[in-house]
């Protein structure tokens, strides 16, 4: 037994870093079309006004899909694309898009997995308090509901919000995302919590307005994870007890971002820790937030080990001389997908999705032609073989999306790492399949047998 039969394999983007295009058709703006033009603020002084151009070349992508074999395509929409002002006013034209999309790709027997909220916040939005505004759940949900009306006869598959820890830390305590502002921690628990509650309403919204069954997800980053050094059950534990433990900065930790979403509570020690610092947290938010959904999406990259110490605690060993690591220096370790579905699984008994799995890398095409790269498929390979063992021991995983499609912008790091399974010139938009789509490809057509 390895994967399911029906095992969504699949690869991911988002609306910013792919698109482009971003005055077209009367999108509005979102705060990284602005921010991404202050000077400083991305390290090869780039923007994602172009990025891999998919808004105009989206049937070439469609056809590289094809040829990827993927069945499954996870990719966000543009809120500012749909509702320029972020409320009120719909763009046809936007909504227009993802339409001529959703059919593509359907026509190729690609099941498309939606992301609502991928970053690229409305500016408009934010001229209104972005986060900080109580009423931000409430215009999530209006925009939610203008999408679903239009796309749920033929998408079932929604993700309600991506890495939410990005776009409050990131963005809102150290400046380095979009609209780069420096809170404070009453601000950013505030806007933690209007995150949350977005989630919840958008949930509902998806509900009340889908006219197909939908299946609903919620992806944070899990970057917080700890592998055990040995199998021991005391390492096991003292690891487990640190994934979902309250950390020194609340915001990066497991449990903040999914207790209160699939147990309806915060974590305990996070309140008693934290109590001073936080807004009024009614019972009436935390139905919200926890609406029922279907499953949990795991972005993971990396994880810490670690093993028992002293007095239940965990004691970190993680790096070693020399270690493996990737162009942005996060450890090759591929223990990731093996304990942190199994512990996500143990503790919220929820089917997972591995939403992003990926490496960044220094690719470029070859005097052949061809784009070889070895790194990757050695990683994927690895990561993948983990996943497998964690769904052999019965962890109900059903699907796995890598990180990413195309080589696209990479955020603050404009577009010197190249993630992509596909090569992409970014003065010519042209794209090579690189060896780890081929690679890829066919570990999809054994259904992960081959691994
Ligand atoms: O590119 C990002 C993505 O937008 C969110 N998760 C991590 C990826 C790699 O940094």
């Amino acid at each position: 037994m390895g994967f399911r039969k029906d095992f969504a394999w699949g690869v991911a983007s988002s609306s910013y870093q792919n698109e482009g295009s971003v005055t077209a058709d009367g999108k509005g703006l979102s705060v990284w079309d602005v921010f991404t033009h202050e000077e400083g603020k991305v390290a090869d002084k780039s923007n994602g006004d172009v990025a891999s151009d998919q808004y105009r070349l989206w049937e070439k992508d469609v056809a590289l899909l094809e040829e990827l074999a993927v069945n499954s395509y996870r990719f966000s929409i543009s809120w500012p694309r749909v509702l320029p002002e972020g409320i009120g006013r719909v763009n046809e034209k936007g909504l227009d898009y993802y339409d001529r999309l959703v059919d593509a790709l359907l026509s190729k027997g690609i099941t498309p997995y939606i992301t609502l909220f991928h970053w690229d916040m409305p500016y408009e939005l934010y001229l209104k308090g972005g986060w900080l505004n109580r009423d931000m759940p409430r215009y999530f949900a209006e925009y939610a509901e203008v999408v679903i009306r239009r796309l749920s006869d033929r998408v079932q598959h929604w993700i309600t919000q991506n890495e939410p820890q990005c776009y409050i830390s990131s963005s809102l305590e150290n400046g380095e995302h979009a609209p780069g502002l420096r809170l404070g921690k009453k601000d950013l628990f505030l806007a933690a919590h209007h995150s949350l509650l977005s989630h919840g309403y958008g949930a509902q919204a998806i509900k009340a307005a889908a006219k197909t069954r939908p299946v609903i997800g919620y992806a944070p980053a899990s970057w917080w994870l700890w592998s055990p050094l040995t199998e021991n059950k005391e390492d096991v534990e003292a690891c487990r007890n640190k994934t979902f433990a309250a950390l020194e900065n609340p915001l990066g930790g497991t449990g903040f971002w999914l207790d209160p979403v699939l147990l309806g509570r915060y974590p305990l020690d996070f309140l008693q820790t934290w109590e001073p610092y936080l807004p009024r947290i009614s019972q009436e938010d935390m139905k919200v937030i926890s609406e029922p959904i279907d499953f949990v999406g795991m972005n993971v990259y990396q994880t810490y080990v670690g093993r028992a110490g002293g007095e239940g605690t965990c004691e970190n060993v993680s790096h070693r001389k020399g270690y493996a690591k990737t162009m942005a220096s996060w450890p090759v370790t591929p223990k990731a997908l093996y304990w942190g579905p199994k512990f996500y699984w143990e503790r919220y008994h929820k089917p997972i999705v591995i939403t992003e799995n990926g490496m960044s890398n220094e690719d470029w095409i070859h005097l052949d032609g061809r784009v070889h790269d070895p790194q990757r498929i050695d990683f994927t390979h690895r990561y993948l073989s983990s996943l497998k063992r964690a769904a052999e021991e019965g962890v109900d995983i059903r699907g796995y999306f890598h990180w990413t499609f195309t080589d696209n912008f990479e955020w603050s790091r404009g577009y010197e790492e190249r993630f992509g399974m596909v090569y992409v010139d970014f003065e010519t938009r042209e794209r090579v399949i690189k060896d780890s789509g081929f690679w890829y490809r066919d570990v999809i057509l054994s259904n992960g047998e081959c691994l």
